[in-house]
């Protein structure tokens, strides 16, 4: 079975997609996921101009041979433009490859381990007691994991916080500028986070995303600090990029530490992993290299006991969502899955199968990966810049976002 065709398509239902669909000479026809938040066109261009034409009359099946063509033939290895643009490929190539067998992705990749998928859903608020409601409506939907962000007194801007009742922190024409200060949030976030076992007990699983903004040593007092609230984690406490603060981390706390969601690929937490320096690890199918890499990734935590958490904000689109749901499914040491939703109207253009109850998610039984893209639909919506916030302290200076 030959590639034909490997066309990109941008669209914005809601907010930017980056979508690859790949045709083969036996009419299949396979998506993946290409958005890179805030810097879609760099991937669409990558695909466009560097990767479809050396897809054409590549045999469809060889997933692993075209994997390892387009990681070691670029030479320029990693990277977020670069693993974007090949797990796009690479997941596409297996939605064409279930399509081929008439099974769904996890059948291929072992067949189920588990029955559903827990899932953790985003409670926030601008205020303590809009936070603890919204983990009120987590719980009646029936969420076994919450993730709790409110804002932070003091500072007019906290990360996490939904303008207009949904997250989204893309903003046009330039990053909205954000401010951080540590001590009022590290003052702050056991009182927050205390509060929700105040009021809803510890019959659930409660998380928190600190999204890089401390040290290693505040890191850890933070971990101790929360270490009453007994967390299922603490995310991305230090700047993700730097794996042997997590050593420093570790030494202060037992409270459980995640990161990876802007992780490429399998060398960016070798040391995380096998120091057993961390309990999950959050890369992404779309981010780190697809569903061949991320299971490669997968398997090294599984060795050093550490559980999957994969990324899934609403900036991956639901074919990036779908394919995390096969791995999830398939995997012996997964741990949870993110699940933020997407804003109307995404529907519209990517028409879903999976499904949600009672806290856990399936990817369902079509063949591939489950999801249709409707092209039509998506040319209603064009392309439209954005940015991702920056945030700075109060003396003016550059902080991680
Ligand atoms: C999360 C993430 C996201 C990122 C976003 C950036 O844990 O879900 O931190 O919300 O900020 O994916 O594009
Ligand atoms: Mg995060």
């Amino acid at each position: 079975m030959k590639i034909i065709d490997a066309t990109v398509i941008v669209t914005a239902p809601g907010r930017n997609y980056v979508t690859l669909k790949i045709t083969t000479d036996e009419g299949i026809v396979g998506w993946g996921d290409a958005t890179l938040n805030g810097r879609e066109l760099a991937v669409a261009s990558y695909l466009r101009d560097h990767i479809a034409p050396l897809l054409i009359g590549r045999d469809a099946q060889r997933i692993e041979d075209t994997w390892q063509y387009l990681y070691k033939g670029a030479y320029w290895r990693r990277g977020p433009v670069t693993m974007t643009a090949i797990a796009a490929v690479d997941v596409a190539l297996w939605d064409i490859k279930g399509k081929a067998a008439d099974m769904p992705v996890y059948q291929l990749l072992g067949g189920a381990a588990r029955d559903g998928i827990m899932v953790y859903g985003h409670a926030s608020g601008t205020s303590v007691d809009e936070m603890l409601d919204d983990v009120a409506d987590h719980l009646a939907k029936g969420y076994k994991a919450i993730r709790a962000q409110s804002a932070i007194p003091g500072l007019d801007k906290t990360y996490g916080i939904p303008k207009n009742g949904f997250y989204e922190p893309a903003s046009d024409s330039a990053p909205q500028e954000d401010t951080w200060d540590t001590a009022p949030y590290s003052r702050y976030a056991p009182e927050m986070l205390g509060a929700v076992r105040e009021r809803h007990g510890f019959g659930f699983h409660l998380l928190h995303d600190v999204h890089h903004r401390l040290t290693p040593i505040e890191a850890g007092r933070l971990g101790r600090d929360l270490e009453d609230m007994r967390m299922f984690w603490i995310e991305d406490p230090t700047p993700a990029e730097d794996q042997s603060a997590y050593a420093t981390i570790r030494q202060h706390t037992t409270t459980p530490l995640a990161v990876g969601e802007i992780f490429n690929s399998i060398w960016d937490c070798q040391d995380l992993i096998t120091n057993r320096w961390i309990d999950y690890i959050r890369a992404s199918v779309s981010h780190a290299g697809g569903i061949t890499h991320l299971r490669r990734i997968f398997s090294l935590a599984d060795l050093y006991g550490v559980k999957s958490g994969s990324h899934g904000a609403g900036d991956l689109s639901p074919v990036s969502l779908a394919a995390a749901l096969h791995v999830d499914l398939s995997i012996p040491n997964f741990g949870v899955q993110e699940y933020m939703g997407h804003v109307s109207p995404t529907e519209d253009v990517f028409h879903t199968d999976y499904t949600f109850s009672d806290g856990f998610m399936h990817p369902g039984n079509k063949p591939g990966i489950g999801v249709e893209f409707d092209e039509v639909a998506a040319a209603k919506y064009p392309y439209n810049p954005r940015y991702l916030p920056v945030n700075r302290r109060l003396d003016g200076s550059m902080h991680d976002w």
